[in-house]
C-alpha cells in the first residue's frame, strides 16, 4: 500500500532554508554565515578546501569506476554512492584517526577516507573474500548489510570506550530507511540512557531501494531523535562544509562527555540503489534533475574558483589524481586472487559442526562432479 500522504507535504510543512538546513555553501557555491557552525570550519585554509574537493571527486571517480566493473561483470554487485560525496567526505575528515565507524554497505567514501586499501573495498563484491579489511588496522568495521544493525554495534562500542575510559568517539552511518528499523531506535534508547560518545549520521537520500524518504517520515527524520533525548542537527548534505561543521560539533559533544548526536544529511541517491535496481522505474526523472543542480562536487569548485583558489591547473592536477587513482583501484581489483573454492565454509563458525562438515563434503563432490575442483586448490 502507498502512502497516504503525498510525497511533496514534507517539504511543503519544512520552515524555508536556510533556516531548516545547516547551509555554509549554497547551490551555486555561495558561501553563507551561520555564526553557530561558521567557528567550526574556520581553521580551514585554502590547502584544506582543495584537499577536500580532492577527496570528492576522488570518492566519485572510484563509485563510477567500481560501477564500470560491475558493468563489465568484474563485480557481483555494487552500491553506488553517486550524489553521497560531500555527506560521506565531510562527515569522514572530521573524524580523528581513533575515532571509530561503523557503516552500512554505501559508505565506500568514508572507507576511502579511513585509508583502506583501493582493492579491500571490492573484494566482498568481488566474491573473493567474506570481509575486505582488519577494522582495527583503520578503526573501521566492515559494512553491514542487515540494516541498522550497525548503530546497536556502534553503540555497544561506545559504551564500552566509557567503561574502560578511552576518550574514543564512535561514528555510524545508516540510511532514512533505516531509520524506521527497530534496531536503530533501540540503539537511540540505549546511547541516550548510557550517554554513549556516538554520532548517529544519517544519510537521507530520499531512497530506500524504492520507497520514497515520505512513505515512512511524515516529518523531518532529525526531529525524531529529540524524543529519544538525543540532540539533532539537519544539515544539506551535498555541502561538504555544513557536513564537516556538523559532524566536528557532535564529535566535540562527544569527546566532551555530553553523550550521542543525530545529524541528518539532505542528500539524493542520483543513482540506482544497487547496480541490480532499475531506478527508471520508480524515479521522477524531474525530482532527479532538480537534485543535480545542487551537485555537491560543482558547488564546491564554484565556490574556490570564485576565491581564486582553484585554478585551471590546479583542477587538471586533481583530475588526474583521480584517474591514477582509478587506475590503481581497477588493477589492484583485477588481480585480487580467487579464493579456493570450499573456503567458503571456513570462519563461517568458531568451531566445525557436524552439518558445516556434510555441506563442505556436497559441495566437494559437486565440484569435482563437474571438473571444476584442483586438489590443490581445495
Ligand atoms: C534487516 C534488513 N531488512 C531488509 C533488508 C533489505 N534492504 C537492503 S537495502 C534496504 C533499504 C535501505 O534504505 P536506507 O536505509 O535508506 O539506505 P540506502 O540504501 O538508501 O543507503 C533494504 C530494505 C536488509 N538488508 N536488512
Ligand atoms: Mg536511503
Amino acid at each position: 500500500m502507498r502512502a497516504t500522504v503525498p510525497d511533496d507535504r514534507l517539504e511543503a510543512e519544512l520552515p524555508a532554508p536556510p533556516d531548516a538546513l545547516v547551509q555554509l555553501l549554497d547551490p551555486e557555491g555561495r558561501r553563507r554565515s551561520d555564526p553557530l557552525y561558521d567557528p567550526y570550519v574556520a581553521d580551514l585554509t585554502g590547502d584544506d578546501l582543495l584537499a577536500l574537493l580532492d577527496d570528492l571527486i576522488v570518492v566519485r571517480r572510484i563509485d563510477v569506476e567500481a560501477t564500470a566493473l560491475q558493468r563489465q561483470g568484474q563485480l557481483g554487485l555494487w552500491p553506488p554512492l553517486l550524489g553521497q560525496e560531500a555527506a560521506q567526505v565531510g562527515s569522514a575528515r572530521a573524524l580523528r584517526a581513533d575515532d571509530f565507524v561503523f557503516s552500512s554497505y554505501r559508505e565506500n567514501g568514508v572507507a576511502y577516507c579511513r585509508g583502506v586499501e583501493l582493492p579491500a573495498i571490492v573484494e566482498v563484491w568481488r566474491g573473493t573474500a567474506q570481509a575486505g579489511w582488519n577494522p582495527y588496522d583503520v578503526n573501521m568495521a566492515t559494512p553491514q548489510i542487515v540494516i541498522g544493525a550497525q548503530t546497536l554495534h556502534a553503540v555497544g562500542y561506545a559504551v564500552g570506550c566509557r567503561h574502560d575510559g578511552v576518550d574514543t568517539a564512535t561514528i555510524t552511518y545508516f540510511g532514512d530507511g533505516a531509520t524506521t528499523q527497530g534496531d536503530v531506535n533501540e540503539a537511540m534508547v540505549f546511547a541516550a540512557s548510557f550517554g554513549a560518545p556516538v554520532v548517529f549520521f544519517c544519510q537521507n537520500n530520499h531512497w530506500a531501494i524504492s520507497e520514497p524518504v515520505g512513505l515512512q517520515a511524515q516529518r523531518p527524520i532529525a526531529e525524531r531523535a529529540p524524543g529519544f533525548g538525543i540532540p539533532s542537527m539537519r544539515v544539506d548534505g551535498n555541502d561538504v562544509l555544513a557536513v564537516l561543521a556538523a559532524t566536528r560539533r557532535a564529535l566535540e559533544r562527544a569527546h566532551r562527555g555530553d553523550g550521542p548526536s543525530f545529524i541528518e544529511a539532505v542528500t539524493y541517491r542520483m543513482g540506482p540503489h544497487t547496480t541490480s535496481d532499475d531506478p527508471t522505474r520508480y524515479v521522477d526523472p524531474l525530482e532527479r534533475e532538480a537534485w543535480s543542480a545542487k551537485d555537491p562536487i560543482q558547488r564546491l569548485e564554484a565556490h574556490l574558483r570564485e576565491a581564486g583558489i582553484l585554478t585551471d591547473e590546479t583542477s587538471a592536477r586533481i583530475a588526474a589524481h583521480a584517474d591514477a587513482i582509478a587506475a590503481e583501484f581497477r588493477a589492484g581489483c583485477l588481480a585480487l586472487p580467487n579464493p579456493a573454492p570450499l573456503s567458503v565454509f571456513d570462519h563461517v563458525y568458531a568451531e566445525p559442526h557436524r552439518g558445516l562438515e556434510r555441506q563442505r563434503a556436497e559441495q566437494q563432490a559437486y565440484l569435482r562432479s563437474i571438473g571444476e575442483l584442483e586438489e590443490a586448490a581445495e
